[in-house]
């Protein structure tokens, strides 16, 4: 290996020219220290990185590769819609076959409309939610992340009184007066918001399994209840499943809460990572009703160059129909659910209390006695056992994600070997 491709090196100079030396935060590695790994290719569950290591990879692309790296029949439909023309900003076939292949899917979704990034579509569906209902006042909760749109870069207030403060520079206070930041799972905090400004409230936006707190999920009688609130006061309940959607479950993690909580829908959702099976794409949907609020057809303006791409709809389209195929999601699920109790065993047998959750191929696991409810609980859990365990792991060949407070993910690609050697690799980073 010549010192020019060393991960360090690599990192050194891309901090010449990118700020931080990365695209995105958290690839920086800051979190837990050290180097990042620049990543040369990654096939079925394995990223090498710079250095020729190859690595178990438990973030995929931080969800979209739900069928691993380099899947024979998406690499084969990309291949095609490449050589059929990368943008042509006008409308395609594949893109009606999307929407139609997501609408048969998630029963809440009438009308779906397809972007580049999960960003965009969380930004547009609040705008869309504004719009349809003439309101300003939106409700976010604290730990949850929905993109980096200025009016969801925010934080608390002092009280259920203050709407939040911005957490990004940049973001003028004005700009997120609107929005007020309740704790997850609060169900006394959601209860008084309503009742103080619930006619104002334009939509209410929620992770229901966050994987932006590593993995947390809305208990049962708090989303009745926010469903439940949101009727009553014409507040749309808008589900952010960048991360669940197509990924806990075929129908999303709304096909979870349906099952708990009968006739449960959403109003509004917002998709990203596998819809694009690893390239740029994601959507927003809803109700005809909601939707049609959109231009041209109504007065909420939303618009992309690169919005319903043929080669990332090509890329979507496959990995759909992989996943739809009868026993992926109970295979899957299974597979997920060994990799956390593999773990939870791992560390019993080292005498570290570990605790994790799973659902279909999303999980997370923290260093505490039982599963955090909120976001203050998760940061409280031990972080430099975490730092720890991540460098141990990768020192050992395994990729988990670079922060404590993000989900993991597991692709079909990840076999039985794999998990078990990630559970071997677990007790030898536990114990030493
Ligand atoms: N939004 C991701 C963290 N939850 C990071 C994405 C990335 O760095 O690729």
């Amino acid at each position: 290996m010549s010192t020019s491709r060393s991960n360090a090196a690599l990192f050194e100079r891309a901090s010449g020219v990118i700020p931080g030396g990365v695209n995105s935060p958290v690839r920086a590695f800051r979190a837990v220290g050290g180097t990042p790994r620049f990543i040369d290719r990654a096939q079925g569950a394995y990223m090498w990185d710079a250095e020729g290591k190859r690595y178990i990879d438990y973030i995929g692309s931080w969800g979209p590769m739900i069928l691993g790296h380099g899947h024979p029949a998406v690499l084969e439909a990309v291949q095609q819609a490449a050589r059929d023309g990368f943008s042509f900003g006008a409308p395609t076939e594949r893109e009606i076959d999307l929407a139609e292949a997501i609408i048969a899917l998630v029963p809440s979704v009438e009308q779906i409309r397809l972007v580049s990034s999960g960003t965009e579509a969380g930004m547009s569906a609040l705008r869309l939610a504004r719009g349809a209902t003439g309101r300003s006042k939106i409700i976010k909760f604290e730990g949850c992340y929905h993109g980096h749109a200025d009016a969801l870069l925010v934080k608390a207030g002092s009280g259920l009184a203050t709407f939040g403060f911005p957490t990004s520079a940049g973001v003028p206070a004005e700009v997120v007066q609107h929005t007020l930041v309740l704790e997850y799972n609060n169900l006394a905090q959601l209860d008084e918001a309503f009742a103080t400004h619930g006619p104002e409230m334009a939509c209410v936006m929620i992770e229901p399994i966050a994987g932006n707190m590593n993995f947390v999920r809305a208990s049962v009688p708090f989303m009745t209840r926010l469903r439940e609130l949101c009727t009553q006061h014409g507040a749309l309940l808008v589900f952010d499943e960048v991360m669940t959607g197509f990924r806990v479950a075929l129908g999303g993690a709304q096909s979870v809460y349906a099952q708990l909580i009968p006739g449960f829908k959403p109003d509004m959702s917002v998709f990203g990572k596998v819809i694009g099976g690893g390239m740029p794409l994601a959507a927003f949907g809803g109700t005809r009703e909601v939707m049609s609020q959109l231009a041209p057809l109504g007065p909420v303006y939303q618009a992309g160059t690169l919005s319903g791409n043929p080669v990332a709809t090509a890329c979507g389209l496959a990995t759909l129909k992989e996943i739809a195929r009868p026993g992926f999601f109970d295979a899957l699920s299974a597979s997920t659910r060994s990799l956390v109790e593999g773990l939870s065993g791992a560390a019993r047998n080292a005498g570290v209390p570990l605790v994790g959750d799973s659902e279909g191929g999303m999980f997370g696991f923290f260093f505490a006695d039982s599963l955090p409810q909120n976001y203050g609980v998760v940061m409280g859990t031990d972080k430099e056992r975490f730092n720890r365990f991540f460098h141990g792991m990768l020192d050992r060949g395994v990729y988990l994600a670079p922060a404590l407070y993000e989900a993991g993910f597991v692709s079909a690609a990840h076999s039985a070997e794999d998990i078990a050697a990630t559970v071997q690799a677990a007790g030898e980073a536990l114990r030493g």
